[in-house]
């Protein structure tokens, strides 16, 4: 048998055709016609009837005992046995003292039950590691056009003529999306990113930007644009707010210190500005190397006001378009009633309570008032002893924390730490005093929308074994033990809370209330948000202000800017080099707690972990490829692993795969003021040969 489902690795949402007989998933393969992957897909979905093949075969929870060890325990017992120390928790420390950490790996029901019951029943904190990765996106949008609003359809990956990737690298973080760019012979296509990546060599032109200058480079180049008069004077007289404010700004960045910030010379600026003017559909696309810095909500701004100032937006192949990580990390960002109340909405707005305490039959003392802390406040809480319970749901904080040694800091604090996993072996997991074993994505349903705003569903390709549940149905054990049977009616199934969160959206800006399920989304071709009650699905490819109409009170896009800051971690004698991080190869995911069970994957890659050294410094420091070095960081940790070289690296440059734990060790905690997301890719550094 034939059955259509979403991959649930990266934010492209590719959906793939499961070949199922006797129980057992046959062969994967991309979905022909299915408009995001088109028969394509990667290493990583094709393998994905790998899950708990290997690693995971524990079906029942595990308490630590008295002995310091894990002991199998019923599912009633771990439901008892969280809720009674969650309870004693908040009984002896008050209200807010514990928290939940989650992710954008979920599907959006599941999330939306973690909200309500963490966030709403429990009054926890609560946030997700998209803190780590989109926050900074979420917070540009909204400032910006009044909604977390990423404005494009990937058609437009096609149909651009200029494709400007900054801090991006999809040919190996999002291959798929990366494959149709590649279709597109005629767009010129221009890398920024201070590593010659794998994207950088295969486009026409590189920037190899200084580490954390692109807000410098931003300003001049916009600025340029401005002077040229290479702007759109129509679009932002009746589209925009402070236009003038901008440009009175950005004057102070001249194409004279360009070079000395930035390490772009001047005349490589002027050309890109001629690109820009010349192209006729340009679209600027950013990911991570934009949004874990330290000034990085304003950088993807100046992103935001280059498209929109040009006129490039709205259109075919144009937009300040923010590529998204996680399977759901648009659908946790919106439903989960973490970073909002459910669909984008405000806790602080009676209306928005009210309406939710309506349409969702949530009383409002389950709605909290206000956001949560954001991760990086909940860590140090923990540190600092505010917060003494910690859920953590799909997510292993102990490798993925920047400067993650802090994690175990945290948790030395806490009374209560329970981990949510697969694997009862991640090295999260290893700490906990509770863990929860869950069914991965291929046993479960639910909806993850992606980057380009497409729900599209998660079905069941097997049967789960005896023992094993769905993070939805561990929610439900939880929900049933702290004694809110009665709040969950109408919570029953992935389908009744997809159908809570449709009705949730009325009227914002992520409206769904016209999604039929089964006619739309599962065995077809997905919906883009929005799709309001009464309007046809007419297209397959959608995009967002093409009638120049934002999401503010007066409809128009606000221009969002501020002086460049001075970044303080100075490279030093004592810690000369620049720690970069990222992702390594297409085959690893994350923490490699899944990809580790794919044997081609793991035949491909480093077992040892490895950073990546210049050319340079090998050649100072004597060190061949292969050899092993000791890192040491500004924050004081250190780690040997094995120096590779890496020609494609600036002469004072590292670069650390995320996969590896000890990459994490390195990083220094460092955060964006506005969107709290980590500064992850830059930490001073010192490198020695290990002899
Ligand atoms: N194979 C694989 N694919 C994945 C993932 C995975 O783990 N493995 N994870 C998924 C997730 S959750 C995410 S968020 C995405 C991330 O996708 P990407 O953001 O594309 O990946 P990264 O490697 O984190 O970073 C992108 C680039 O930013 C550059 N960079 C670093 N500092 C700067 C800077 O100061 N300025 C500029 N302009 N660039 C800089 C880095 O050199 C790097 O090449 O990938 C998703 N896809
Ligand atoms: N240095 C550095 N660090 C980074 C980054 C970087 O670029 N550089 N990138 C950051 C970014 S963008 C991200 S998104 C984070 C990712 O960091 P993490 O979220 O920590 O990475 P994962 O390995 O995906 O962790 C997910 C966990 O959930 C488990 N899991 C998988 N499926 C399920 C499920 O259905 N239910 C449950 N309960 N568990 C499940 C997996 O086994 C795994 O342990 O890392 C961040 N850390
Ligand atoms: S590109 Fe992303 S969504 Fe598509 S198959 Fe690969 S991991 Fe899955
Ligand atoms: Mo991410």
């Amino acid at each position: 048998m034939i059955k259509q489902s979403v991959c649930n690795y990266c934010s492209t949402g590719c959906n793939l055709e499961f070949n199922v007989e006797d129980g057992k998933i046959q062969k994967i393969t991309g979905k022909k016609g299915y408009p995001v992957n088109n028969n394509t897909a990667c290493i990583k979905g094709l393998n994905l009837d790998k899950q708990c093949s290997v690693y995971g075969k524990n079906k029942l929870p595990l308490l630590r005992g008295e002995d310091g060890k894990m002991h199998e325990i019923s599912w009633d017992a771990a439901f008892k046995v969280f809720a009674t120390r969650m309870k004693e928790i908040e009984d002896k420390y008050g209200e807010g003292s514990s928290a939940f950490i989650s992710t954008g790996q979920l599907p959006l029901e599941e999330m939306a039950l973690l909200g309500y019951i963490g966030r709403g029943m429990m009054h926890m904190e609560g946030d997700g590691n998209t803190r780590l990765c989109m926050a900074t996106s979420v917070v540009a949008y909204k400032q910006s056009f009044g909604f977390d609003a990423p404005p494009y359809t990937l058609e437009d990956i096609e149909l651009t003529d200029t494709m400007i990737l900054i801090g991006a690298n999809p040919a190996v973080a999002h291959p798929v999306i990366w494959g149709r760019a590649r279709k597109n012979k005629e767009a010129k296509k221009i890398a920024i990113d201070p590593r010659y990546s794998e994207t950088a060599k295969a486009c026409d032109e590189w920037y190899g930007i200084k580490p954390k200058s692109d807000l410098y480079f931003l300003y001049t180049l916009a600025n340029v644009l401005i002077e040229k008069g290479y702007i759109d004077e129509d679009y932002i007289n009746n589209h925009t707010e402070d236009f003038e404010g901008f440009k009175e700004h950005v004057k102070k960045y001249t194409l004279e210190n360009v070079e000395e910030f930035t390490g772009i010379s001047k005349d490589r600026v002027l050309e890109l500005a001629e690109t820009i003017n010349n192209g006729k559909k340009v679209s600027l696309w950013w990911t991570m190397g934009v949004n874990q810095g330290y000034e990085a909500v304003r950088t993807a701004q100046a992103i935001i006001n280059i498209a929109v100032m040009t006129g490039n937006i709205g259109r075919e192949g144009t937009g300040p378009n923010s590529i998204t990580g996680q399977s759901d990390a648009m659908g946790s960002r919106l439903y989960s009633n973490t970073a909002c109340l459910y669909a984008g909405r405000d806790y602080a707005n009676e209306e928005d309570r009210k309406f939710i305490t309506e349409v969702m039959n949530i009383k409002d003392e389950y709605i909290p008032k206000r956001p949560t802390k954001a991760y990086p406040e909940i860590i140090s809480g923990a540190i600092n002893g505010e917060i003494k319970g910690m859920w953590i749901v799909s997510t292993n904080p102990a490798d993925s924390w920047i400067d993650n040694s802090s994690f175990i800091k945290a948790r030395e604090n806490l009374d209560f730490l329970v981990v949510q996993d697969l694997y009862s072996d991640t090295d999260t997991a290893k700490m906990a005093d509770l863990f929860l074993p869950v069914a991965p994505g291929i046993k479960k349903s639910g909806t993850y929308i992606n980057t380009e705003r497409r729900l599209s569903s998660l079905v069941p390709m097997i049967q789960k074994e005896e023992n094993e549940l769905t993070d939805f149905e561990v929610l439900h054990g939880i929900g049933k033990a702290i004694g809110m049977e009665e709040e969950l009616k109408g919570w029953e199934t992935t389908r009744d809370v997809f159908y809570l969160l449709r009705k949730a959206s009325k009227g914002t800006p992520c409206d769904i209330t016209g999604v039929i399920y089964d006619e739309m989304v599962k065995d077809h071709n997905g919906v883009q948000w929005p799709l309001r009650s009464g309007e046809k699905l007419e297209k397959d490819q959608r995009r967002l202000f093409e009638d120049g109409k934002f999401f503010r009170p007066n409809g128009k896009m606000k221009f969002m800017y501020e002086d460049v800051k001075v970044n303080e971690d100075k490279q030093t004698k004592e810690y000369p080099y620049v720690l970069n991080t990222g992702r390594g190869t297409v085959g690893q995911w994350h923490t490699q707690t899944r990809t580790r069970e794919v044997q081609i994957i793991e035949n491909m890659i480093s077992k040892e972990p490895y950073i990546e050294i210049s050319k340079e410094i090998a050649e100072n420091l004597n060190i061949n490829n292969g050899d092993k070095i000791e890192v040491s960081s500004v924050n004081g940790k250190k780690v040997e692993v094995l120096g590779k070289i890496n020609e494609g690296l600036k002469s004072d440059e590292l670069y650390g795969p995320m996969h590896y734990i000890e990459t994490n060790i390195l990083t220094r905690g460092s955060y964006d003021a506005y969107s709290r997301e980590p500064s992850y890719k830059y930490a001073t550094v010192n490198v020695k040969k290990v002899n």
